[in-house]
Parts: C-alpha cells; structure tokens; sequence
C-alpha cells in the first residue's frame, strides 16, 4: 500500500509570483502587478485601496519577481533532479492576451508557454496549469470592473480557447481558477475588484456576482477543454482549510458550519453542477441579487469538474462565542486561535491532521479524485556561514503533511492524484509580498526590496524531497 504508483509528486509556482519580466514581450498590465510590499498591501489585495497603476513611493515585487521568465530552463533542470514528475505553473492572461479584448493573440506570449511545456516534456515532468492564477488584464478591470461584468465571461473563453487549442497534446492537466474562494476575502488580488467606493451590501453582491461569472466561466472552460481533446482534465482549485468548532458547543458546531460553506459553495456548483440550497437562500434572505441568463443552469450542469484540487496550508477555527477573540494572523482568512496548534513566523498555524481531515472530507463530499496542489511552509531561510541553508523545519513540516496525506489513502481510502509542494523555488509572497518568506527547496538570492543576485541554492530539504520522491513516499 502506500502511494499509488503514478502519483505525480512535484512543486508548484505561479507567474505572477515567479516570472517577474511584466512587460517584455508585449505583455499587457494585471492586477497582481499593481499589489505593493508593504502595509499597503492588504487594502489594495481586499479591494479597499485604489492601485489601478504603479505610484512613486511603492515596491511592486511582481514587476521582477524572481525573472522565471528567464531563467525557466536553469530551474527545470533542478527540479528534474528532484525527480518531479509533476510542475503546476500558471500561465499569465496578459502574455496571451495584453489587453484582455484583442482578436489576436500574443505570439509571443503563446511561444513564451509552448516552450515552457516543451522543457517539461524533455524531462517527463507533466504540466498541471492553472489558467488563471489570480491575474486579470487591467484593461478589462477599468473598462468593465473585471468579474463583475458578464462581458468577462466572453474573453475568457477566448483566452481559454486559445490555449487549449495551441497546447494540446503538451498539457492534460488544468485547474481554471486558483483559489475561486480568495474572491470572497481578496476580491483585488483574487479576482480585479477594486469595491472601496461601495457599500458593505453593495460589495457583498458585487463579490456575489463576479463569482457567478467565474463559476459560468468555469464551467465552459470544463466544456472546451474536453471538447478540443477528450484526454484533458480539468480541476477546480479551492484555498482548503477546514474550520474546527472552538468548543463542543453545539453553536459552535454550528458557526463552524455554516463558515465551511462560505467556500464549499464554490466546490458545490463545479464539482455538483448546481447552486447549493443554502446559497440560494441566503440570496433570497440576505437581499443578494444575483442575475442568472438563463442557459447559465444548464452549463452549470453540465460541466463539471473532473477532479477537486486545493491548497491546504492551516485549519481555521469557528465560535459562536464573542469573548474569543485572539485571532491569527498574516492571512486573508481570519480565524480565532487553536490553542491546540503551534505557529510559524507568520502566525499560520501547524495542522498536519487538518490535512487528512480535509482529504476526507473533501472525497465524503465529491467522491471525486482529489490533488493536492499547494502545501508547504513560509519560512525566513538564512545560510549559514557556508552558505548551507538547514531548513529542518521545512522539511518536519512537509513530512508530517504528506505522512497525513499517505494516511488519508492507506486508511480512508481517498484517491489523491498527486502533491504539488508551493513555491518550490523560493519566489515572492503573494500575502505578504515579501521575498524572505521562502517556502522553496531551491534558495533565491533576492530580499524584499529586490536586491541580490538572484543565484539558485539547493536547500537541505531538496535532497530530502529528492529520496522522497525516489522512494514514492516510502521514506517518510
Ligand atoms: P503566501 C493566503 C493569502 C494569500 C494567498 O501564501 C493565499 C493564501 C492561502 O490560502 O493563497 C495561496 O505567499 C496562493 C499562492 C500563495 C500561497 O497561498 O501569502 O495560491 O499564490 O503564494 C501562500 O505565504
């Protein structure tokens, strides 16, 4: 027993985080290039600051980031000698498509992936790429408020269709959206909504709506991916994290819940095809008026998910108590403390558990195979006098995770697909913004304000990672 023979083991980047070379080969402007380091970045990232293009006095880290664009053949071939057998990547809309509304594409741009996938194929490494990881031209942000308007739904299939017609046969494995759910706590970042000049109940349809174009989205991305070739499979991606009631209270149960569904209701309808009940009723009750057309149901219907992918970084807590206040902190999901759990540098908290109980509930649920497709652990590596970068914590985190993960096929019996550990590479944080949260196997020389020279080091936990992909899992 144990994993099964093919499962795809890798690491996991995404372009706006990796590439940097925002505007080298005519590559158009995206919301995830206007996200500043600094105290800033949390209104913009939440839709409350206006960033709609770069301002003196800002960093803008993903202007740069660690030059992926470049240097992709140099960090292929590491992660080749790690043995992957898997890299998830994202492809950057703007490459393809400046604008956003074009009638042609970006040669350039589509030359730019193809070659990508290329160095996958020369190493056996299968892509698993994510079409949209958070980026949305900022032309069709200021033009049509992004998501918010159904007219998005119309560039996106073109830009899905594109791709999907130029890769195939290099690339089966997709995911639509990163983290659809991000849209309900990172409405900028997660999906281009800037929504400060709005009311709360105004900015709750707004989110709402969006969200509805996303899932219609989703769902004719699934349709022509398999209609261009039958092979594809197509995921939907969801930021995992159960929330644990805080007592047995049964309120507490309860709030817990009803917090879970704030992100399955995204699961639901890719993976269902419908609206879940509840999410129809907390429209109708809540005053939340959302516009359906009226093929949207069959669409929905129609084309669901092949597979369930998600990140799992933490568990959450739920309370119906108001006294319980201490929160975490350092990510966009709030949750009460779990005095149960310890914490890293940045207040995430350490749940390896959480992640066999997520497995498991997400296949009670779906009954779909599921991919792990972001796991790991941000952590502030320095090299010792030598050079060395011992990050035995890394690697304690990852094991206890994936011991979690075995668990959950071993003794539950989930199908798990494959593990793709996050920012494999060290690359720019997408909460904080900062470089010096590293989660990588592969050092970057770069801080966080985008000095240094940008050389590759093995870290310890590379040629860990290496056995344990050797040993399919067996070493743990
Ligand atoms: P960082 C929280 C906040 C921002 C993005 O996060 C997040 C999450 C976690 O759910 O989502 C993913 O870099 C995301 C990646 C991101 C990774 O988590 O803030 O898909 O882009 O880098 C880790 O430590």
């Amino acid at each position: 027993m144990g994993f099964p023979k093919n499962f795809l083991w890798g690491g996991a980047t995404a372009a706006n985080q990796y590439e940097g070379a925002y505007n080298v080969d005519g590559r158009g402007l995206a919301n995830v290039d206007l996200l500043p380091a600094g105290e800033d970045r949390r209104a913009v990232v939440c839709g409350e600051k206006k960033m709609f293009d770069f301002q003196d006095g800002y960093f803008y880290p993903a202007m740069n980031a660690i030059d992926g664009y470049h240097r992709y053949k140099e960090d292929m071939a590491l992660f080749a000698e790690m043995g992957f057998k898997t890299y998830r990547m994202s492809i950057s809309w703007t490459r393809i498509f400046p604008n956003g509304d074009e009638e042609m594409p970006n040669e350039k741009g589509l030359k730019y992936y193809e070659d990508v996938f290329k160095e996958c194929k020369k190493y056996n490494i299968e892509p698993l790429v994510t079409i949209s990881h958070f980026d949305v031209p900022m032309y069709l942000v200021e033009k049509y408020g992004s998501w918010r308007s159904r007219e998005m739904i119309g560039f996106f299939e073109k830009y899905c269709r594109t791709i999907l017609t130029r890769y195939k046969g290099l690339v089966k494995y997709w995911l639509v959206f990163n983290e659809i759910n991000m849209i309900l706590h990172a409405p900028f970042m997660g999906a281009g909504l800037y929504i400060g000049d709005l009311d709360e109940k105004e900015a709750e349809r707004v989110k709402y709506q969006a969200a509805h174009h996303e899932l219609v989205a989703n769902a004719l991305a699934v349709k022509i991916a398999h209609e261009i070739d039958s092979e594809n499979q197509v995921g939907c991606m969801l930021a995992g994290g159960k929330h644990y009631p805080y007592s047995c209270d049964p309120n507490d149960v309860l709030v817990s819940q009803l917090r879970d569904r704030e992100d399955y209701f995204f699961s639901d309808v890719q993976a269902r095809g419908e609206y879940p009940s509840y999410m129809l009723r907390k429209f109708e009750r809540e005053g939340i008026q959302v516009d359906f057309e009226e093929e949207d149901i069959e669409i929905l219907k129609e084309n669901t998910v092949d597979f369930i992918s998600f990140s799992y970084y933490m568990s959450r807590v739920g309370t119906a108590n108001p006294e319980i206040a201490e929160q975490t902190t350092g990510n966009v999901f709030d949750s009460v403390k779990n005095p149960y759990l310890p914490s890293s540098e940045w207040g995430w908290q350490i749940d390896p558990v959480g992640m066999r109980v997520i497995l498991v509930e997400l296949y009670d649920r779906y009954q779909k195979p599921l991919f792990v497709v972001e796991n790991g652990l941000g952590v502030n590596d320095i090299p010792d006098s030598e050079g060395n970068i011992n990050d035995d914590e890394r690697i304690n985190y990852l094991t206890d995770h994936m011991k979690a993960m075995k668990d959950a096929i071993d003794l539950d019996g989930v199908p798990v697909m494959g593990y793709t550990m996050w920012g494999c590479i060290d690359i720019v944080s997408a909460g904080s913004g900062e470089m010096k949260k590293r989660y990588g196997f592969i050092y970057v020389d770069r801080d966080n304000l985008g000095n240094g020279t940008l050389k590759r080091t093995k870290k310890k936990s590379f040629d860990w990672y290496k056995k344990v992909i050797a040993s399919n899992g067996e070493i743990l």
